[in-house]
C-alpha cells in the first residue's frame, strides 16, 4: 500500500506525483495543508523530520526528499523503468535530479515566497506565524515564511532568482542538442525532477525565459503531452493565488 503525504502545489510533491503516474500507481491521498502549517504537526514530523512535503509511506514505512523517493519507486516497482539503462546516462540523471535540488529548486522558492505565499499568508498575524514556525526544523524555512508575511515583496531576491533561472534553462536547451530528454535517449527521473519546475515559473509569469530555446520549448511541449503530467499537475483550484491567477 502508497500513501503519499503532499500538497497539491508543491513542486516536490509533483515530482513524486509525477513519478507514481508513470507507473501506473495507485496511493492513498493524505494532504497536507502547508498554508495551516499541518507539515509541523507532531505526527507528521514523525514521518518527516525536516517538516516539508512529500512523504511517500509504503507499507507503513516512510521514505523521504522527492529525489529519494522518486528512486526509491523505481527500485521497488521497476517497470516501466526511470533510469536509463547505460551507466552514463544515469549519471546524467543524477546530476540533473542534483541540481534541480540544489540549484533550480532554491531558485523557484524566492518567486513562490514573494508572489504566491506571501498573498496566502496575508491574514495571519506576524507574531502569530512566528509561533506556528519558531519550532520548524528548518531555520532557513521559517525565515522565509516570517519574511512573506512581514517584508514587502523582495524584488532583488527575485531579479536573482531570475537570473539563476535563466542560467539554469540555458543549461536544458544545451543538454537538449544531445537528445529529446535531458539524460539523452531515455525519459528518466531528470525530466521528471525538472518538469514541476517549469510548471511553477511558468505559473510564476516567467514563460519568456525559454524564447530563443527552441529544445527546450519541445521538451516542454512533450513533457506536458504524457498522460501522467495532466495526472500529477496541482488541477485549477489546487493552486496557491499567484501571477497567473484568474478567478
Ligand atoms: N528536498 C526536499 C524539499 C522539500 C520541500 O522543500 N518541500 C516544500 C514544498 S515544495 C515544503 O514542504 N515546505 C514546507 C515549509 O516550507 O514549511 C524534497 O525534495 O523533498
Amino acid at each position: 500500500m502508497l500513501e503519499l503525504y503532499h500538497y497539491w502545489d508543491s513542486v516536490c510533491s509533483f515530482k513524486v506525483r509525477l513519478a507514481l503516474a508513470e507507473k501506473g500507481l495507485e496511493w492513498i491521498d493524505r494532504p497536507v495543508n502547508l498554508l495551516a502549517f499541518e507539515q509541523l504537526r507532531p505526527d507528521y514530523l514523525k514521518l518527516n523530520p525536516n517538516g516539508v512535503v512529500p512523504t511517500l509511506v509504503h507499507d507503513g514505512v516512510p521514505v523521504i526528499e522527492s529525489s529519494v523517493i522518486n528512486e526509491y519507486l523505481d527500485e521497488a516497482f521497476p517497470r516501466p523503468p526511470l533510469r536509463p539503462p547505460e551507466p552514463l546516462a544515469r549519471a546524467r540523471m543524477r546530476v540533473w535530479v542534483k541540481y534541480e535540488d540544489e540549484v533550480v529548486h532554491p531558485a523557484v522558492r524566492p518567486g513562490t515566497f514573494n508572489l504566491m505565499i506571501k498573498s496566502a499568508v496575508a491574514g495571519l498575524r506576524a507574531d502569530e506565524l512566528e509561533t506556528l514556525v519558531a519550532k520548524h526544523p528548518k531555520p532557513d524555512v521559517a525565515k522565509d515564511w516570517i519574511k512573506a508575511a512581514r517584508n514587502p515583496v523582495d524584488a532583488s531576491a527575485l531579479e536573482a532568482a531570475r537570473m539563476k533561472l535563466a542560467g539554469a534553462l540555458l543549461r536544458m536547451e544545451r543538454a537538449l542538442e544531445n537528445g529529446p530528454w535531458l539524460a539523452g535517449d531515455t525519459f528518466s527521473l531528470a525530466d521528471i525532477a525538472i518538469a514541476p519546475m517549469i510548471d511553477r515559473m511558468e505559473y510564476l509569469a516567467l514563460a519568456g525565459l525559454w524564447d530563443g530555446h527552441p529544445n527546450l520549448r519541445r521538451w516542454i511541449v512533450q513533457i506536458k503531452a504524457r498522460p501522467s503530467f495532466a495526472r500529477a499537475a496541482p488541477f485549477e483550484g489546487r493552486r496557491m493565488r499567484g501571477p497567473l491567477y484568474t478567478a
